[in-house]
């Protein structure tokens, strides 16, 4: 089924200068690139965009990162868009996430993980509602 995912390439990404390689596997792989954003986070933006993790205990270190530089935020449209971007970015810890992956080959931080992409489609909503308006 068709559907609709937003990535976010964190800070240390754009830092890195990685945006294009990153967005080119997303292309490559056959998703549409249907929205595209570079914004600088603040606080608030911050603290809505991750409130789900309002409790945790990374939840202020989550929050100083991404509003630490400019982030790009695209939406991405394909068949089951959510899941499979969700497998192209492998596992939080990037550390333990697989090769091929862009955690694996990009990344080897929690906090610094590179990429954030919704896990729902009622994430995505909620998510591009905050950072697309
Ligand atoms: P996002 O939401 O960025 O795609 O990440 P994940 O879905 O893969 O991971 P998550 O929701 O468990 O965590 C959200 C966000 O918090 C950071 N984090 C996570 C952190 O800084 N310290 C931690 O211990 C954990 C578990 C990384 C991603």
């Amino acid at each position: 089924m068709t559907e609709r995912t937003l990535i976010i390439v964190k800070p240390d990404g754009v830092r890195r200068s990685l945006v294009g390689r990153v967005l080119s596997r997303f292309e490559d792989k056959g998703f549409k690139l249907v929205e595209l954003k570079m914004l600088t986070m603040d606080k608030a933006l911050a603290e809505d965009f991750y409130s789900p993790h309002a409790q945790k205990p990374f939840f202020k270190e989550l929050v100083s990162f991404i509003t630490s530089g400019p982030v790009v935020a695209a939406v991405l449209e394909g068949d089951g868009a959510v899941e499979v971007v969700r497998r192209m970015i492998g596992s939080t810890k990037s550390a333990e996430a697989a090769p091929g992956t862009v955690r694996g080959d990009f990344a080897l931080g929690v906090t610094q993980n590179m990429i954030h992409a919704s896990d729902s489609v009622e994430s995505f909503q909620r998510e591009s509602r905050i950072i697309l308006g």
